[in-house]
């Protein structure tokens, strides 16, 4: 039984250059756990709040000076001595010590490193690997161990690529029924093959925040255009070996209520968005559909449930942002089909395992994710792994810290060959 013998923290740069948060928590048996916080570009309103110093002197304001001297000051001395396997208890403690309903005090950024430090010290202490260690929190009837399906955003948009096009995401997502390792294989021949694509047409293949390429587009079906034209120079048949998705992120074009896309040259209604959605999946097939339609516009979140739910996952992020409230409020009307987590939309890693327990007795499909503003914290894959979630969502399958986690996957794929 090994016990929080000491936290510490530190401020570190996430992969787009900003401040993020590293906690370390060590154990009385010698045993540590270090882990960091990201941070989203496309934040939604309900997430749960980062805290930065907003002193221009440092970091251009963007510091979490502040959020490291929580941890050093108020939360470390009220969790030293807590029994580290006792993650119920350690982040209720971090969640009373704050009192906000949005972790606005301590600040999300503290209080997950915190959280998640302390889950992989006490999976060591346990002699278990992470996703093995995290298990033990989820009601496993029903939840067989499995890696779940990459979905690999290869087209970046929105405000991961300067606006080139509206969209943020068009994601290519192996069958379900290929192993992970063959996924990542089909992930590299068609990343490879979508370069190529627009180097013929001509078009730029710098990248985005999430490693995939960011061409300007005249449109966002000219989006998927090109992630079908890549999948049928290969061997892969589209519609049955891959599919494709995206993340609209469409808070990101919705003002004044209206949605604006470059397809279309008036601001349309929220139907007409819906009747948009419609025509590109009688072409594309989307597998997943992710923030089709603004985090406040529940009316047509329902019509979109109506819709389209029979053909496409219906996927909610920024309109439920992990939050249990807001997964509840979907549930009630109706909203999605499935439901994107972050740990950092909501802070601890016990609220986020709650939250997937929720959501899978109502029988929505599970994707775990990413942030644009990741670290190399590799947390998420066993995060992904121990809930057993549908899908993950890591961005492109280069960049250090989108291929820290698929590798991390690669290992957890050979633990869990060895287990038997
Ligand atoms: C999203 C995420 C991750 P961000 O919208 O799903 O891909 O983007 O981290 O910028 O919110
Ligand atoms: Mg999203």
């Amino acid at each position: 039984m090994a016990k929080i013998k000491q936290i510490t923290a530190r401020e570190i740069l996430n992969a787009k250059g900003m401040p993020a948060v590293e906690a370390t928590v060590t154990l009385s048996d010698g045993k540590s756990g270090t882990a960091s916080t990201p941070s989203g570009t496309s934040i939604g309103n309900y997430e749960a709040s980062e805290i930065r110093d907003h002193d221009e002197k440092h970091f251009q304001g963007y510091g979490v000076l502040k959020a490291v001297s929580n941890i050093q000051d108020t939360i470390a001395p009220a969790l030293l001595g807590m029994e580290a396997t006792k993650q119920p208890e350690i982040d209720k403690k971090m969640i009373e010590m704050d009192g906000t309903q949005n972790k606005g005090r301590l600040g999300a950024n503290a209080i997950l490193a915190v959280s998640m430090a302390t889950a992989k010290a006490a999976a060591k202490s346990s002699l278990l690997p992470t996703f093995l260690y995290l298990r033990e929190f989820i009601k496993k009837e029903n939840v067989p161990m499995k890696i779940p399906t990459p979905a690999f955003n290869i087209l970046n948009g929105g405000k991961h690529a300067g606006e080139n096009v509206n969209f943020q995401e068009f994601m290519i997502i192996p069958a379900s029924s290929k192993t992970y390792s063959e996924s990542l294989n089909m992930a590299l021949v068609l990343y490879g093959s979508l370069k190529k694509t627009l180097e013929q047409n001509n078009f730029t293949t710098l990248i985005g925040d999430e490693g995939g390429f960011a061409p300007k587009l005249a449109n966002n079906k000219d989006g998927l255009n090109l992630l079908k034209q890549s999948i049928e120079t290969t061997s892969f048949r589209f519609g049955f070996d891959v599919f494709l998705g995206l993340d609209a992120a469409a808070t990101g074009f919705f003002n004044d209520g209206r949605y604006r896309i470059k397809d279309r040259t008036m601001p349309l209604s929220s139907s007409d968005m819906i009747s948009f959605y419609e025509e590109i999946n009688k072409e594309f097939h989307l597998l997943y559909l992710e923030d089709p339609l603004a985090e406040d516009d529940w009316n047509g979140w329902s019509n979109i449930y109506t819709a389209l739910s029979q053909q496409t996952l219906v996927v909610g992020d920024d309109l439920t942002a992990t939050n249990p409230y807001r997964l509840q409020m979907a549930l009630d009307k109706k909203a999605i089909t499935g439901i994107i987590i972050k740990p950092n939309q909501i802070g601890t890693v016990i609220e986020s395992l709650a939250v997937v327990e929720i959501a899978r007795q109502s029988g929505l499909k599970i994707i775990v994710s990413h942030r644009s503003g990741e670290t190399n914290d590799d947390f998420i894959a066993d995060f992904a792994v121990a809930v057993s979630a549908d899908y993950i969502k890591f961005g492109s399958p280069v960049r250090g810290e989108r291929v820290a986690k698929y590798n991390r996957l690669l290992e957890i794929e050979r633990e869990i060959k060895s287990l038997g």
